[in-house]
């Protein structure tokens, strides 16, 4: 199986979801730049603050705060790696690489998970994470599809993407993106 992953995906695709199953199934460390984040913020570290202003608003974090999560939790890893939620534009995706051509561990599959609008809004109000109010999802979904969409042909063309329809009940869905990988 494929051992070096991203997920991708809108919020309340299930992208925390169902990294948190397949790394535990298959032994990964599983990095979820939105979880360090709100470990930050819980622990009320200065970067914590910075950090909580932006979510609480649905904007990305900067991408300077970003990374430097990443490379502290990536380097020295000898074990296969899920990143999820990370890289959310451009800028990250680029930064991502050098990191891991220094560390000589190169992504695998990136995985998109998809699903329409209503079923994210929904999931995500019954969620309701300090962020899951209707108007910051709405902003979250803006974001999304200006910054984070476009990764999805950055991967495309680099012959590393499969998507997987998120649409319905964990388990298919997990099944789904065991197979894409097997
Ligand atoms: P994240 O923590 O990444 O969260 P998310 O995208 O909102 O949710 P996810 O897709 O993981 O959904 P989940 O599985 O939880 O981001 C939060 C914020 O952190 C961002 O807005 C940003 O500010 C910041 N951030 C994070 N990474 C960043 C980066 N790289 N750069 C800059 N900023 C960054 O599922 C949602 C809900 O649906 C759950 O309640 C779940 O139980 C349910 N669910 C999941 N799958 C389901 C299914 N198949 N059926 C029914 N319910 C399902």
């Amino acid at each position: 199986m494929k051992e070096r992953l991203l997920f991708l995906g809108p919020p309340g695709a299930g992208k925390g979801t169902q990294a948190a199953l397949l790394s535990k199934k298959n032994h990964l460390l599983h990095l979820s730049t939105g979880d360090l984040l709100r470990i930050e913020v819980s622990a009320g570290t200065v970067l914590g603050k910075k950090a909580a202003l932006i979510m609480d608003k649905g904007e990305l974090v900067s991408d300077e705060i970003v990374l430097s999560i990443v490379q502290k939790n990536l380097s020295g890893q000898s074990q296969g790696w899920l990143l999820d939620g990370f890289p959310r534009n451009l800028v990250q995706a680029k930064a991502l690489e050098p990191l891991l051509e220094e560390i000589m561990q190169p992504i695998q599959a990136v995985i998109l998970i998809e699903a329409n609008d209503e079923i994210l809004v929904k999931r995500l109000l019954e969620r309701g994470r300090a962020d899951d109010n209707e108007k910051v999802i709405r902003n979250r979904l803006e974001i999304y599809r200006d910054k984070t969409a476009p990764l999805i042909n950055y991967y495309s063309v680099k012959g590393l993407l499969k998507s997987v329809k998120g649409n319905d009940e964990v388990n298919i869905v997990a099944k789904r993106i065991q197979e894409a990988l097997n």
